[in-house]
């Protein structure tokens, strides 16, 4: 496929999204996100694909949702069109861990896009906000929602409230990013982390991932048991007994099911 908005590659197992708006910030428009769903949609039918990294320019991340084509979007235009969130959440349904590589703004829409991602890796330059307030609207993709659950209630509020910006290393003191790396080295440290992960097997990356994420959406209870069964369920792999085998023998792994 053709892509306007992005570039899309392929590094070996990893699928790498740039999204590539440059005049406008990676401004998220419908079109450019109605793209990165269909490269979501190719790597996770790509048997070749273990991991998936998300990136933005030096400058920008995403500066947000389009502000000039929603700036006159009537309240019904904004609902029927289901505006943003009618595919949005794809980032979020996608069964391969999804990295988001931050530099710069990550604002508004940009924000919420990385914190769609399974995790967050951050250029020194990089800095988060939910700038909506500004503008007279709130946030629509997720930043009153997810924003407090990363980084806590009070300076959720406070970020959405004001409008201010986080930069990385509060963003990583807060919890909203999981590691901080100079801005030069951002993209290569992005593609070895989801090289590494692609390299185990993609069975138990796809059971972890949803484990981890149960534990948003259920009592620690229910959670517990999801990842028990989960466990159970692992030693019906033959990359679990690979993997335990190896470990016996003092040998690397070779994981057949990547
Ligand atoms: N939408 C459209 N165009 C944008 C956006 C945007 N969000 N951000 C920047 N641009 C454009 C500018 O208009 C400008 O275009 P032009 O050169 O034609 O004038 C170009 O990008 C460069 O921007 P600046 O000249 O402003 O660059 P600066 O370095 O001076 O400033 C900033 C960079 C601080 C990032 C500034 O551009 C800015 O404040 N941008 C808007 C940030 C913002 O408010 N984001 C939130 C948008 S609303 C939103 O995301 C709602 C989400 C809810 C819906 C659900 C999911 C999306």
């Amino acid at each position: 496929m053709e892509y306007q908005y992005l570039i899309v590659e392929r590094r070996e197992r990893v699928g790498l999204i740039q999204l590539n708006r440059p005049k406008q910030l990676n401004a998220l428009c419908d079109a450019l996100v109605d793209e990165m769903v269909a490269a979501l949609d190719d790597f996770e039918a790509d048997d070749g694909i273990g991991a998936i990294v998300i990136t933005g320019s030096e400058k920008a991340f995403a500066a947000g949702a389009d502000i000039t084509a929603m700036k006159d979007f009537s309240h019904m235009d904004a609902y029927r069109g289901d505006y943003i969130t009618r595919n949005w959440e794809r980032v979020k349904t996608c069964r391969k861990p999804v990295v988001a590589a931050v530099a710069g703004y990550a604002l508004g829409g940009g924000c919420e896009l990385a914190m769609m991602c399974d995790f967050i890796l951050a250029a020194d330059s990089a800095q988060f906000g939910q700038p909506e307030i500004k503008l007279g609207t709130l946030p629509g993709a997720g930043g009153t929602q997810r924003l407090p659950r990363a980084v806590g209630k009070a300076k959720a509020m406070e970020m959405c409230l004001t409008g201010r910006l986080m930069n990385a290393e509060e963003a990583e003191r807060a919890g909203l990013v999981a590691r901080v790396v100079p801005a030069a080295s951002l993209l290569e440290e992005a593609l070895a982390t989801a090289a590494r992960i692609a390299s185990f097997s993609l069975p138990v990356v796809m059971m972890i991932k949803e484990a981890v994420n149960r534990s948003f959406e259920s009592s620690l209870q229910e959670g517990l048991l999801f990842e028990r069964r989960s466990f159970h369920a692992s030693f019906g792999l033959e990359d679990q007994k690979e993997g335990m085998a190896a470990f016996s023998e003092k040998r690397p792994p070779e994981f057949r099911h990547r």
